[in-house]
């Protein structure tokens, strides 16, 4: 087994934090999106997407797509659950690491790929399209630090979940999209602060 990884990039961040969380260890095959590395033939065969993490199996079989892998790996070693542990829970999860992800990674993403200096050797950049997602990305903030103001300590309810992956990477990538939260987000900082002190945030 091999995972397609970029140090970079916030995607294959959540597979390597899901897979710290888990205490899993999988061979990693470097690729370098700003060498552009992902368009390749050879990477192309893996993924003709083009987009990292993947995972190939054993037996050459591929499966791409973040939440699809950590999925696989959730099937592989259940313990400890990273996608809810029971029918409402699972529901649950699955609310929020789709509104982490379509809410908050995708307007940080659409921030960082059409106003970003460095992004710009990448691809076709839109400014307006960047700026108007600043606006959606500063809304974000201020809706989940009212969410999080009922003290839970992670985003989907009492247990550290992919929801809190989601939402680690996609903030980490906002600070670097130059998007962050604000102090007036106290609850959005200690949420942070308390998953960022897991040892899984290193990875
Ligand atoms: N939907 C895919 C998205 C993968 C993706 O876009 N990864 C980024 C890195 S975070 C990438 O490969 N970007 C390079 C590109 O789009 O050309 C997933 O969830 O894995």
């Amino acid at each position: 087994m091999k995972l397609y990884d970029d140090k970079l990039a916030p995607n294959p961040r959540r597979v390597r934090i899901f897979l710290a969380e888990k205490g899993v260890s999988v061979p990693v095959v470097n690729v370098e999106i700003f060498k552009n590395e992902h368009k390749t033939p050879e990477y192309r065969k893996l993924n003709a997407l083009s987009g990292v993490p993947v995972l190939e199996l054993d037996d050459g079989d591929v499966i791409a797509e973040t939440v699809a892998i950590c999925r696989y790996f959730e099937e592989m070693h259940p313990e400890p659950p990273m996608f809810g542990v029971d029918m409402r829970d699972r529901a649950k999860v699955e609310m929020w690491n789709r509104r982490m992800e379509l809410s908050l990674f995708v307007p940080v993403a659409m921030v960082m790929r059409h106003t970003h200096p460095r992004l710009a050797a990448l691809q076709t950049q839109f400014k307006d399209w960047g700026e108007y997602n600043k606006g959606v990305v500063a809304k974000i903030w201020t809706w989940l630090d009212r969410e999080l103001s009922d003290g839970r300590p992670f985003i989907a309810g009492q247990r550290y979940t992919i929801a809190d992956i989601t939402a680690l990477c996609a903030a980490d990538f906002a600070k670097f999209a130059r998007v962050p939260w604000g102090a007036e987000h106290p609850h959005v900082q200690s949420w942070h602060d308390r998953v960022s002190a897991r040892p899984s945030a290193k990875a």
